[in-house]
């Protein structure tokens, strides 16, 4: 179920073909658009149920985003570095509870997919997360498209949840209802898994915001590249802007490197550095820190300093030998 991670191309936006897939619960369902449904029931004054026309009806909206998966939840300082950068278009999810109105009593927003499978020991469970009212209304989108074709049938066809400043976890495919409520729902992938200590707190929160992290991605690890005048470069992104990137080459220096600001979205930013490549192997690192003041630890946590191997050779050969 969980794919091996295709290589992040170094582009912007991420092709689709490119896109990880991590489906938890084997077989995705399959939709024809005319046969989908959306409901949205719970503490609202207007229970609704919503068909693909009657969304597409709906105030339209897209952004670029970081679509990243945090990794295998039993394992959660893991790095797993699946990461990409997307095009989302579809309905403000404040559209469809605009229609229904959530009653004052409603706090949390739980977001259902229709597939459902064995999953950690559990059998016959449905996909379902959550999240706080006031953050799901202001910024998760309904979308049927990404990087402006439908959704595919393994990114959640035809209608997924996007939360574009969390991570993927939270982006539910498929989704066919919506529930208001007063509590969270203890479910395994809401209070059972996708949870996590973070450094310097003791209480366990849910996998909601993505980290700061960054990428190297130019040269690819493990290339062999002329020796001489070369440029390291890559991609950051966190729930809010990233504000430096540093580079390291082998036991030397942080230095920084250029930075482009964050687009109006939710896009990743790219960071460049030219450096001269002595003949020979070498490390290169690279560490993010972001608007809040959060920085790249060292090692240790899933969101730990990026580091590549590349060789650097005179005239086509390899240095040294
Ligand atoms: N219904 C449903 N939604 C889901 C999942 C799932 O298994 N079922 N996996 C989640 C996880 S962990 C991630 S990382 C993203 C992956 O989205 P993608 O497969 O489109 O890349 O979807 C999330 N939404
Ligand atoms: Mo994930």
């Amino acid at each position: 179920m969980f794919r091996t991670d295709p290589e992040t191309p170094d582009v912007f936006r991420t092709p689709v073909d490119e896109v990880f897939v991590r489906s938890h619960l084997g077989r995705h369902p399959q939709f024809d658009p005319a046969g989908w449904t959306l409901t949205v029931e719970g503490l609202v004054e207007r229970p609704l149920r919503l068909d693909f026309r009657d969304l597409r009806g709906l105030p339209q909206t897209g952004f670029t985003a970081v679509h990243e998966c945090f990794g295998n939840p039993r394992h959660p300082t893991v790095p797993t570095r699946a990461v990409t950068n997307l095009e989302w278009a579809g309905v403000p999810l404040a559209e469809v509870l605009a229609l229904a109105g959530p009653r004052p009593e409603a706090r949390h927003v739980w977001l259902e997919g229709a597939d459902r499978g064995d999953f950690a020991g559990e059998s016959d469970v449905s996909y379902l997360k959550d999240l706080p009212l006031e953050e799901a209304r202001a910024e998760v989108v309904l979308a049927h498209t990404m990087n402006g074709e439908p959704l595919r049938p393994d990114h959640g066809h035809p209608v997924r949840a996007v939360a574009p400043r969390m991570f993927g976890t939270n982006s539910v495919k498929w989704l066919t209802r919506i529930v208001l409520a007063a509590e969270r729902p203890e479910h395994l992938f809401t209070t059972r898994l996708y949870t996590r200590v973070l450094p310097g707190e003791s209480e366990s929160r849910p996998v909601r915001e993505k980290d700061v992290s960054s990428k190297l991605l130019t040269p690819g690890d493990g290339r062999s590249v002329p020796a001489g005048d070369c440029e390291l470069a890559g991609y950051a992104w966190s729930s809010t802007e990233v504000t430096a990137v540093e580079v390291a080459v082998d036991d030397a220096d942080w230095q920084p490197a250029e930075l482009d600001r964050r687009g109006p979205g939710f896009g990743w930013q790219r960071f460049r550095l030219r450096h001269d490549l002595a003949p020979g192997p070498h490390r290169i690192r690279c560490r993010a820190t972001d608007s809040a003041g959060r920085v790249q630890p060292l090692t240790g946590d899933r969101n730990a300093v990026h580091e590549i191997r590349v060789t650097a050779e005179v005239s086509g050969r390899p240095a040294g030998r």
